[in-house]
């Protein structure tokens, strides 16, 4: 649950930010990576981050969520994801309040808070971002840090990594 405007923002710039990274690391060549035949690829996961964030316009944000179909290259994708998600933000910053944030709106069959929302909006995009690590690997990418450092990095470093 976010209170403040200002406590979202920061939040959002910070993780809007790893999960460009994130979309930023791919390449044309790993979009169709999956874990299995019939799973999410690499590149419906990214296309999925960008526009996943058009749930927001339901809780009555006015902002462009985007076109119906992928680009078709990597770059492509995370250029809109960075459009959308910083039209997120603006839509948020001028279109509510901190007392926006208290209402409760019918989600999926519960009361959501505002604030709420925005924190699920936060960690759904978290959860994704992990399940693409794993595929960026199997897809021969180096995955950027996130929260810490990976693998690569403690190698890098001279240190024996963790697995
Ligand atoms: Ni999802």
């Amino acid at each position: 649950m976010f209170a403040t405007i200002e406590a979202f923002t920061a939040e959002w710039e910070s993780e809007s930010g790893l999960t460009d990274r994130v979309l930023s690391g791919l390449t044309n060549d790993s979009l169709g990576q999956a874990i299995a035949a019939d799973r999410r690829t690499l590149g419906d996961l990214a296309w999925h981050l960008a526009t996943s964030l058009r749930f927001m316009t339901a809780l009555g944000l006015d902002f462009d969520g985007g076109a119906d179909h992928a680009p078709r290259n990597a770059a492509g994708i995370a250029e809109e994801y960075r459009r959308i998600s910083s039209a997120v933000l603006q839509a948020v910053r001028t279109q509510w309040n901190d007392g926006s944030l208290e209402e409760a709106q019918t989600i999926m069959g519960e009361q959501w808070r505002n604030g709420d929302s925005l924190r699920f909006t936060l960690m759904h995009q978290a959860h994704h971002r992990g399940q693409m690590t794993v595929l960026m690997r199997q897809a021969g990418l180096r995955p950027p840090e996130i929260y810490g450092p990976t693998y690569e990095t403690w190698v890098d470093q001279g240190k024996t990594p963790l697995a």
